[in-house]
């Protein structure tokens, strides 16, 4: 598996502590923060986000995807087994949608930001701030101070699913807890200046550091020119025998645009594989590696047909 992501994403720590969850190895490509990703381009055909997953020629988007890719080929142990599969899933959705944007709010207030972008160069911090704003459509982050209460206010909620368990929904550590960590490890990790909003609940901060020792498993870094070359060397692993799920009418076969719902919503065009209950797959043909499929989740993505 290589995973294309870089330091300070907080989805992509969520996918590096699960690979140290389940003991892998892994190789990693480092990609940039902000557009243009010319070497990831190629992969996923638009898709811009972070991180991505990349098995030969197979690309996978959204950790929630990634999850269950990785869950598939590495039972053991699981990401579900502390909970009802529709429990876990709906929280990890939740910590995934609305804490992230909230935690996020709080961790980039001026003294956060200013603590992240330290060192950096001003040009550096101006390109960043002007590509994140452009993926929320111009828009502004939530004011600090409406962050800040309701960061609490989720802190307090998940302190009081730790009383008299170590994880979020019991005994064992599942995917909720994976997804609500990379918020958290944003705050105590990237901005520990600010990270006194913990301090309310020690419990929340004592799980951090229990989920934190997972690590990561075992890196094995290799370059976005190596990763190029694996794609163009495979072929795109046989697709499954799902049933085919048809809710917008567009038959196989079609050429569409698969886009995120919202922030960075940059379409991948291609031609459409396969339409199962969870996921959606395109198949590109790109000039640089050749025969690609890209597989993005049903939830939180839209497809459209391509007008010929
Ligand atoms: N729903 C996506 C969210 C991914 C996401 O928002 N990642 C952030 C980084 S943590 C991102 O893409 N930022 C812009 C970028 O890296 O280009 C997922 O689960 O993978």
């Amino acid at each position: 598996m290589i995973l294309h992501h870089y330091p300070t994403s907080p989805f992509a720590e969520k996918i590096r502590l699960i690979f140290g969850y389940k003991h892998m190895e892994w190789q990693g490509v480092e990609i940039p923060m902000v557009m243009p990703k010319p070497n990831l381009m190629p992969l996923t055909g638009g898709y811009r986000k972070t991180p991505v997953l990349q098995i030969g020629a197979d690309i996978y988007c959204d950790t929630a995807l990634i999850c269950d890719v990785i869950e598939h080929s590495v039972p053991t142990p699981s990401l579900y087994n502390a909970a009802p599969k529709g429990l876990v899933r709906t929280v990890a959705q939740w910590a995934d949608n609305l804490l992230f944007p909230v935690a996020m709010a709080y961790n980039f207030q001026p003294q956060g930001a200013q603590h992240v972008m330290a060192g950096m160069p001003p040009e550096v911090v101006k390109v960043f701030a002007e590509d994140r704003k452009a993926m929320r459509g111009g828009g502004a982050r939530m004011p600090p101070a409406d962050a800040t209460a309701m960061y609490k206010s989720h802190l307090r909620r998940l302190s009081t699913m730790l009383e008299g368990q170590p994880f979020l929904l019991g005994d064992k550590p599942c995917l909720a807890d994976f997804s609500v960590y990379h918020s958290v490890w944003f705050t105590l990790v990237k901005v520990p200046v600010i990270d006194h909003i913990l301090d309310a609940t020690p419990l929340v901060r004592d799980w951090a550091h229990r989920m934190a020792a997972w690590g990561h498993g075992k890196e094995h870094t290799i370059s976005a020119a190596q990763a190029l070359q694996v794609a163009a060397a495979a072929q795109p692993a046989p697709l499954s025998d799902d049933v085919f799920q048809d809710e917008h009418g567009i038959p196989l076969g079609s050429e569409v645009t698969v886009a995120a719902e919202s922030f960075g919503t940059e379409p991948t065009t291609g031609k459409l594989v396969a339409a199962t209950r969870t996921r959606l797959t395109l198949e590109r043909n790109d000039p640089q590696v050749g025969k690609l499929h890209v597989h993005f989740p049903r939830m939180g993505f839209i497809m459209k047909k391509v007008d010929t």
